[in-house]
């Protein structure tokens, strides 16, 4: 049992970009660092509908808030700077975002165009993890000229509050130890799924504190809110069966050609597996990898399929050696016959540094 629940102990990283779309803005005109910056609907000095997106935490400190009506924003703050939503341009600083993360190879899973989890169990403990963690979020400050605030905890919901509350440019680290005490004093509010209706009727019950959430009679919560409740309860815990997911990774590249009339003709079989090898090369600088194995097929008049494959010494995306490579395979299998299909597929892949991958998004 104990070793049990030590198998399920995870070591979680939360990441969240701070003011993301404000951020993006002011790095891409530095005339407005330091200035309050809303990016939402356009206030048509005050009369302007539609709601606020984000704002930059200067404008924060005049009471600006996302969802808020920008006819709000503006009594609040009229000289801040107002501006539309430019979403290609964050979409794209989203991705680079999410390249550093990736290229960091743990289970990786993004939730929003700013946030993503790592499930980064593989690193020895705590101390590592934040050693990770500061990596991070100085290759984002170096590399991509933004913030973000980080939470490293034993589950997704905790490292996601964790993360939160030291915004921005903060980096929470909550151990199991300190999960209770991390937790209990907390306002409900604070975890996630939590909004203002089920707040509201959490505090009827009496309950205002996560400490009191966890001290309460779970049939009772069970009875308002079902299911929920049992996560709620559980929140403290440490313990959560919801994994980083991890999206599904590229695992081969591949492509194979038919004949058009069964040949024999090297020239024309050399030919066209350089043009193969060109075309998953391209693929594998797409999605900025480096492969290992190289795996030929040629399929003979009658259907008869011969496959070989070559594991390489070092990982490769070099044009040049990968054809190389196929050809010396093609050399060994090639028996004279008519070909009617030949392919190559490329795998057991690693991924490029980051560096090399923002040039690639
Ligand atoms: P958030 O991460 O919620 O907010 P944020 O990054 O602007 O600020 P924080 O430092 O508190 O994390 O959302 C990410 C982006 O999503 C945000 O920059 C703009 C967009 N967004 C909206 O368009 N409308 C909204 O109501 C919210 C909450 C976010
Ligand atoms: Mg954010």
């Amino acid at each position: 049992m104990g070793n049990k629940s030590t198998d399920r102990q995870r070591i979680i990283l939360h990441l969240d970009m701070d003011s993301f779309y404000a951020s993006v803005e002011v790095r891409e005109n530095s005339d407005l660092k330091g200035k309050p910056v809303v990016i939402g609907a356009d206030p048509k000095n005050g009369t302007g509908r539609g709601v606020v997106s984000t704002c930059s935490y200067e404008a924060r400190a005049f009471g600006i808030r996302s969802a808020m009506p920008i006819s709000q924003a503006f009594v609040l703050c009229p000289h801040a700077v107002f501006l539309p939503p430019d979403f290609p341009r964050y979409a794209k600083a989203s991705a680079e975002v999410m390249a550093i993360l990736k290229s960091h190879e743990f289970p990786f899973q993004q939730v929003s165009i700013d946030e993503a989890f790592l499930d980064v169990s593989a690193v020895r403990n705590y101390a590592e993890a934040t050693d990770l963690a500061e990596r991070i979020r100085n290759d984002i400050r170096t590399q991509l000229a933004l913030t973000c605030s980080i939470g490293i905890a034993p589950t997704k919901v905790v490292a996601k509050i964790a993360s939160d509350i030291n915004k921005p440019d903060g980096l929470t680290v909550v151990e199991p130890e300190k999960l209770f005490s991390f937790l209990a004093p907390m306002p409900v509010r604070k975890i996630p799924g939590v909004g203002r209706k089920a707040e509201a009727e959490l505090f009827e019950m009496g309950i205002r504190m996560i400490k009191d959430l966890v001290e309460s009679d779970i049939q009772v919560l069970i009875a308002r809110f079902g299911r929920f409740a049992i996560a709620l309860q559980a929140v403290t815990s440490g313990i959560d069966d919801d994994i980083v997911k991890e999206r599904d990774r590229v695992k081969s590249v591949s492509r194979e050609t038919t004949f058009l009339n069964d040949t024999t003709d090297e020239q024309v079989i050399a030919a066209t597996m350089d043009a193969l090898v060109q075309e998953v090369c391209r693929n594998l600088s797409d999605e900025s990898l480096r492969c290992r194995t190289v795996t030929i097929k040629v399929r003979y008049h009658g259907f008869v399929t011969k496959t070989k494959c070559r594991t390489l010494l070092h990982y490769t995306d070099d044009e040049k050696t990968l054809r190389s490579c196929a050809h010396s395979l093609l050399r060994d299998i090639f028996d004279g016959r008519p070909i009617r299909l030949l392919g190559i597929r490329l795998s057991t892949f690693e991924k490029h540094d980051a560096r090399q991958m923002i040039l690639n998004v």
